[in-house]
């Protein structure tokens, strides 16, 4: 397996593994933030707040950052909510904000409705890191961390055009609007298929984050679009609910499907031909980096003020391979 190291990516020639790592923003002038020197970071309060609690990708993140804060000797609670909803998230942010913890890691559901909130617990002294989704106000967070989601909606974009024969339909279908990961996978995906003049990309559809509607929702693209060859599944509830709808439409491995995340349920699809490409991301090293830079914050050290963690693209072909198949998530720690 030959192998081509480009600034900043890792590409398997023959595989069809890439492993993207990039970081913006320069790390602690040690390079040691939170080399586990507990200093200032032992004790201190940490809250962590995910975007949908019994979400594996979140779970993942949860597990690494709760066995990084032990490390530490942290006071480390994680919470998240039920469903994808700021309505939801808003009070879990409010009870957490009245605890006046040291520092609180989120994943905001929306990029702007909760900033006011994060505005007010940040100015009360809590050091907020965002992990995984982010808010436009730059004045949020002394550190954010996630996935480069533009470059695995790159990624997702290509490997599912060589898997159309560069030609046909092709639909997204993702959560809803304002959720700045899968925005910008979005992005990234239509920007890259532009340049695959015989492939036409349909309206981006929304399922609020629910496999039956993505499952309903691609049964009736179908329906409209018979030479649709593919879709990009902006995440894991959307890429179980187009799994499903296919395999309802008979239409599982026909239509090639290239999916962000590797919960369990994905894996299984894979494994099966009901889904062809993952792009994996990393949320342990997500969780984990954002307790080492609060702690390096708590310590006094420079933080990293933005980061991103690696993703790989699975295929049938490298899944069981243990460099591949650790980037699966977990349902629980
Ligand atoms: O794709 C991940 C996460 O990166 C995204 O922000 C929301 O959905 C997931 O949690 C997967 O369901």
């Amino acid at each position: 397996m030959s192998r081509i190291r480009s600034k900043g990516s890792l590409l398997v020639a023959t595989g069809v593994v890439l492993t993207l790592a990039t970081a913006a923003g320069c790390t602690s002038s040690s390079g040691k933030a939170g080399s586990g020197a507990a200093g200032g970071a032992a004790h201190k309060k940490v809250r962590l707040i995910t975007g949908v609690k019994s979400d594996p990708f979140y779970i993942t993140m949860t597990c690494a950052a709760q066995s990084e804060a032990q490390a530490k000797d942290m006071d480390f609670q994680a919470d998240g909510s039920a469903q994808w909803d700021v309505s939801i998230q808003r009070p879990l942010l409010d009870s957490v904000a009245a605890a006046r913890p040291d520092g609180l890691m989120i994943s905001p559901v929306d990029t702007s409705a909760l900033t006011p909130s994060l505005k007010q617990i940040q100015s009360s002294g809590t050091k907020v890191a965002l992990v995984d989704t982010t808010v436009s106000d730059p004045s949020v967070g002394i550190t954010r961390i996630s996935s480069d989601n533009e470059k695995g909606g790159r990624v997702a974009a290509d490997a599912l055009a060589k898997l159309m024969n560069r030609k046909g339909s092709v639909v997204v279908i993702s959560v809803k609007p304002g959720v700045s990961t899968t925005d910008a996978r979005i992005k990234g995906f239509t920007e890259e298929m532009a340049k695959y003049p015989d492939i036409k990309v349909l309206p981006t559809l929304y399922d609020n984050d629910l496999p039956a509607t993505a499952a309903s929702q691609i049964q009736s693209t179908l329906a409209a679009h018979p030479d649709l060859g593919g879709v990009f599944a902006g995440n894991t509830n959307t890429g179980q609910g187009i799994s499903s709808g296919l395999q309802h439409a008979g239409k599982q491995g026909t239509v090639k499907v290239a999916a962000f995340d590797a919960e369990p349920d994905e894996v299984a699809a894979l494994k099966a031909g009901t889904l062809q490409v993952l792009v994996a991301q990393d949320p342990a090293a997500i969780g984990k980096d954002a307790v080492d830079q609060l702690a390096a914050s708590f310590d006094g050290k420079s933080v990293t003020k933005s980061a991103g963690t690696s993703m790989v693209a699975i295929t049938k072909a490298n899944m069981n391979d243990p460099a591949v198949s650790k980037y699966f998530y977990k349902s629980h720690c």
